[in-house]
């Protein structure tokens, strides 16, 4: 749960700064955690469908990559669980070669890792599994007290929502983490043309438009806010030549809004945009400018059949 006090800095900070932002963090309370699990099934998010492929059909060689010692326990650990549709596959491939390892799946919500872990223990129940809820830096500095060998996941292109500069510091703290040898599996969405990925950003059932107006509900909710959604258009672009789509909130009117906890107004133009998402697309260049520095390597890389999607097996 975040603090309430932390979101109201933030949202005053963003609203303040010209241009004006609001965190995609902010995107996932139980309405946003839902609508997100909504986008994910719309035809046009090729992203789950694409990496769902991967791990299907290639889980027995992603788990040749990881070069795990068979006569050795193991931990694998996922960073932001979310619903283990993928990870079933990889979990099935590792029970069924006989490994010895425990899966602990790390996310900020409870209420996440109470629905994975039944799933799990109902789809397997000879897993060891444990769940460790909390911010992954805390979490991951507790489960590196324990010197089993580990393999980190971290897919679904979460990395695309960081900003380049941040990405680089979070692959470089995990890395400080991993020993020699250990590998991380990090799933990341391609570059790839506009009419592919902008309709993922801009589904026609509007789930994600949806999405993003609730960070403005949450506003209203938890803040006292007055926003009116209807002036307001969901606004989102992608630039292939960067690879980065970026989702906005444009209003479409000249007109104020009144955050009641903050006590006071901020001004809208019309057409004044609001950034509240950043989803960037790698490819293998981008990738190692991040790693730079931070031990890490490609090891292998795996693709789903439109090569839209890439899973990559980072060793330190
Ligand atoms: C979670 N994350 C990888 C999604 C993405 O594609 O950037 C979040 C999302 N935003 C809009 N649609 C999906």
């Amino acid at each position: 749960m975040i603090e309430n006090s932390t979101f109201l800095k933030d949202v005053n900070e963003g609203l303040s700064h010209h241009p004006k932002y609001l965190s995609s963090h902010y995107f996932y309370d139980k309405a946003g955690d839902e609508l997100f699990q909504k986008i994910m099934e719309m035809p046009e998010y090729y992203l789950t469908n694409s990496e769902l492929e991967i791990f299907k059909k290639q889980s027995e060689a992603l788990i040749q990559s990881f070069d795990i010692n068979p006569n050795e326990e193991f931990e694998l650990i996922e960073l932001g669980a979310g619903d283990g549709k993928k990870t079933k596959y990889l979990l099935k491939a590792l029970l069924d070669r006989k490994f010895r390892f425990k899966y602990i799946p790390v996310d900020i919500s409870q209420n996440t890792l109470s629905v994975i872990t039944d799933k799990m223990e109902n789809l397997f129940p000879d897993l060891q599994i444990d769940s460790r809820q909390g911010d992954y830096f805390q979490v991951l500095d507790e489960l590196f007290i324990s010197t089993k060998p580990k393999v980190i996941l971290f897919i679904g292109s979460s990395l695309g929502n960081m900003q380049d500069e941040i990405a680089k510091g979070f692959l470089n703290k995990i890395s400080k983490h991993l020993k020699q040898n250990e590998k991380l599996l990090l799933g990341v969405d391609l570059i790839k043309s506009e009419e592919i990925v902008l309709p993922a950003y801009h589904d026609s059932a509007g789930i994600t438009r949806d999405f993003n107006f609730n960070l403005l509900h949450r506003i209203n909710r938890e803040l006292g806010a007055d926003f009116k959604v209807e002036h307001f258009e969901h606004a989102p672009e992608y630039t292939e030549t960067e690879g980065i789509a970026k989702s906005y909130l444009k209003s479409t009117k000249k007109q104020a809004v009144y955050i009641k906890e903050l006590a006071r107004s901020f001004e809208f133009d019309e057409n004044e945009l609001i950034h509240t998402e950043i989803s960037r697309k790698y490819n293998d260049e981008i990738l190692n400018n991040l790693l730079e520095g931070s031990q890490l390597e490609i090891k292998d890389k795996f693709l789903d059949s439109k090569e839209y999607f890439a899973d990559y097996i980072l060793e330190k």
